[in-house]
């Protein structure tokens, strides 16, 4: 099985993953996740409890896996939007959902021919990516609960194919974040608490998921300046210094008509304008009305 694991290496650095590992698919999981559902941290993403039995066993997803192999792809570290109204930098460019699927279907095809039944996922499947990456050795979870790498930081989307083939594994590496606490410092909502992050005060929770029409004063506060998203617990991190060894996708830069447009035209433009500027982005599944409710929020709590 050692041919097959270099044969989905280098095909994985033909197609521009920057990183790959292997882990066992029975590697243990612990409580973390049930702990984080029973205590409610999901908020209304109901979705994430009705996957539990699945996100704890792989074989439910892919009868007979053997292994997960774990993959990341870089994104841009730069943040390109001037001003107010910022776009956390993984959902800059092109929506990576549509950009990584067929690349994932290649990799499948590689496996393949080694006799290997695969399934794909990259954010779109009940399995715990944070934690297969970093039990294939690919870094280590920081304290915002973020794969975080020693070369190259935690900006990278991840992607998983489960596979039945028992490849040869991968060891978990240290964790390197010592006594820093920066990214919980950072946290303008004060979510981060003991390595895990509570949905319910998470800026991403409410301004890519929420479906509320409002959210608590204080977070509303906080939502000042941010559209989508939000990076500040990973801005801070000292293992995101700028200088990346792996070169970005183009796809996953800003249009410059996007980068360029003031908050003030955001909030006036029309609806047609609005899908014509979203019309790659992974904002569209968040649709124009949360993305006009979260610029209203934030002009509301600070007022001009
Ligand atoms: C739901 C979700 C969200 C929710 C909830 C976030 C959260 N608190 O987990 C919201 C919408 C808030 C969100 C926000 C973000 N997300 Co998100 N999200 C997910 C998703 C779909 C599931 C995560 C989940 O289940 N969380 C619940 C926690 C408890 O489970 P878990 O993360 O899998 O954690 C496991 C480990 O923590 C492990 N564990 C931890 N410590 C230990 C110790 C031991 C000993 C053991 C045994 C286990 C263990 O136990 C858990 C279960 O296995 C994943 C994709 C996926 N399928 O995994 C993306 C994902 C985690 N998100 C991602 C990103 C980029 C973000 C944002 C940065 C986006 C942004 N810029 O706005 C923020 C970051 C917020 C943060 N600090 O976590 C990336 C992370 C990439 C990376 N480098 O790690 C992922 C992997 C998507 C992807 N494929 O690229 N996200
Ligand atoms: S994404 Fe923002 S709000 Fe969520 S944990 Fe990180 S810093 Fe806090
Ligand atoms: S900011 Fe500090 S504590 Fe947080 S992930 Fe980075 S090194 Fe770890």
């Amino acid at each position: 099985m050692k041919a097959a694991r270099q044969a989905v290496q280098y095909a994985a650095e033909q197609l521009g993953f920057s990183g790959l590992g292997v882990a066992p698919a029975c590697a243990d999981q612990g409580d973390m996740l049930s702990q984080w559902l029973r205590d409610g941290c999901h908020a209304d993403m109901h979705w994430l409890e009705h996957h539990l039995p699945m996100r704890q066993n792989p074989a439910l997803l892919l009868p007979g896996v053997r292994c997960v192999i774990m993959l990341t792809y870089e994104y841009p570290r730069l943040d390109a939007r001037r001003g107010p109204g910022s776009i956390a930098r993984y959902a800059q460019g092109e929506d990576y959902h549509k950009l990584l699927a067929p690349k994932l279907a290649d990799l499948d095809e590689t496996l393949q021919l080694y006799g290997g039944t695969q399934k794909c996922f990259s954010d779109s499947g009940p399995v715990s990516e944070r934690f297969f990456a970093a039990a294939a050795g690919l870094g280590w979870l920081g304290r915002h609960g973020l794969l975080v790498r020693p070369h190259g930081g935690s900006f990278c989307f991840l992607s998983c194919i489960l596979t039945t083939l028992p490849l040869p594994t991968d060891q978990p590496m240290p964790n390197r974040c010592g006594t820093c606490h920066r990214c919980e410092q950072a946290c303008p909502t004060h979510a981060l608490q003991d390595g895990r992050c509570d949905a319910r005060r998470c800026l991403a929770y409410w301004t890519i998921e929420s479906k509320q029409t409002s959210a608590p004063p204080e977070i509303q506060k906080a939502m000042h300046g941010h559209l989508y998203g939000c990076d500040a617990c990973q801005e801070v991190c000292p293992w995101n210094g700028l200088s990346s060894p792996h070169d970005v996708d183009l796809h996953l830069l800003m249009p410059a008509r996007l980068a360029a447009m003031p908050q003030e035209t955001l909030a006036d433009l029309p609806e047609e304008d609005w899908m014509h500027l979203i019309a790659n982005s992974p904002m569209r599944r968040t649709g124009v009305a949360h993305l006009r409710r979260n610029i209203q929020t934030f002009s509301n709590s600070f007022p001009s």
